[in-house]
């Protein structure tokens, strides 16, 4: 069953956040804006369609993970939670997990109030029995959990490796917060992206198709679009590479040639080869999980791969 006390929320034409983080983002030296800007409309349709690419590993890998180990997710984690999900935008993975683990009530957490909405009422046509309260919002910001769910203990529900978007530091308060958000009792289930080759993983960000590319690209469509910009989308390069140092993938918009634009007013410059740093995406291994957790107050329990050693699933313990 569908509860909502929050009207489903569409795009509206001037998104005061949006323009700042732009503005702002545009104005550092070097460029580089926050990667929640993407998800548009089109832009969540363009991820879900990364998410189909035989390239992207992570969602196909994450998803049989939970497929295949409901009855491990059973014993490690019992029956009787409220699941809150964070960023649960159109979730094939989610049936998976609630199957397994029969939960008292579902909160799904996203920023984009339309898909929200849709992935909600599809979610609860399939689990009727199931108190689905979603809730429109940013899950970096201070938000509350629905009093329907007080007194429940928690399963937060991070899949995704969504976590990687974030710097050490952030992340690490993030999980803080989480820890916080959820209580004493609760666990954690979170995706996790493992370093690997690095050719598969700039495959992984820099698509045959150009999925990854439009993606990237949108956001300067978007920027078009709703902050008054004039910026040449075909005269920027999508660049995927891989930054070993920080153990990420970084993306990037190049200027193909020096470029002047306007957003909203304001003029910009770029030089040639110059680019705006649109993503990061942190990739860990086996300890670097367990310590950013345990940095974030969680304590590692129990971790699920897959044969290749490609994704991780981690359950931790407040
Ligand atoms: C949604 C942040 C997990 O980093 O793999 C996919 C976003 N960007 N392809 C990722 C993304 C380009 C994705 N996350």
């Amino acid at each position: 069953m569908l509860l909502t006390d929050q009207a489903p929320t569409f795009a509206s034409a001037i998104d005061p956040e949006f323009r700042h983080d732009i503005m702002h983002g545009l104005s550092r030296s070097p460029k580089a804006t926050p990667p929640i800007w993407f998800y548009d409309r089109r832009g969540s349709e363009l991820f879900e369609a990364i998410t189909d690419l035989p390239e992207y590993y992570p969602t196909r890998t994450e998803t049989a993970l939970l497929a295949r180990h409901g009855a491990d997710f059973a014993a490690a984690i019992g029956t009787g939670r409220a699941v809150v999900e964070f960023g649960a935008g159109s979730s094939r993975k989610t049936p998976h997990l609630l199957r397994a683990i029969a939960p008292t009530a579902y909160v799904p957490i996203d920023i984009s109030g339309d898909f929200l909405h849709a992935s909600s009422a599809a979610l609860a046509q399939a689990f009727p029995d199931l108190p689905v309260l979603p809730v429109v919002g940013d899950f970096n910001r201070p938000l509350d959990l629905p009093s329907a769910i007080e007194g429940m203990p928690r399963l937060g529900f991070f899949p995704g490796s969504t976590i990687g978007n974030m710097e050490p530091d952030a992340a690490v308060d993030l999980l803080r917060a989480m820890r916080r958000l959820l209580g004493d009792d609760a666990k954690l289930l979170i995706g996790m992206d493992r370093i690997k080759d690095r050719d598969r993983l700039v495959a992984a960000y820099d698509d045959a198709q150009g999925v990854t590319a439009a993606f990237n690209l949108n956001l300067i469509e978007r920027i078009n679009r709703e902050l008054e910009g004039d910026l040449p989308v075909e005269e920027f390069a999508h660049r995927a590479i891989w930054n070993d140092e920080k153990a990420r993938i970084e993306m990037h918009l190049e200027a193909r040639r020096p470029l002047h634009f306007h957003v909203a007013g304001q003029c910009f410059h770029m030089d040639a080869g110059e680019t705006i740093h649109t993503e990061s995406s942190h990739k860990y291994g086996a300890r670097d999980e367990r310590l950013l957790l345990r940095a974030g107050g969680w304590e590692p329990a129990t971790e699920w791969m897959d044969d290749e050693g490609l994704f991780a699933l981690v359950l931790a313990e407040a």
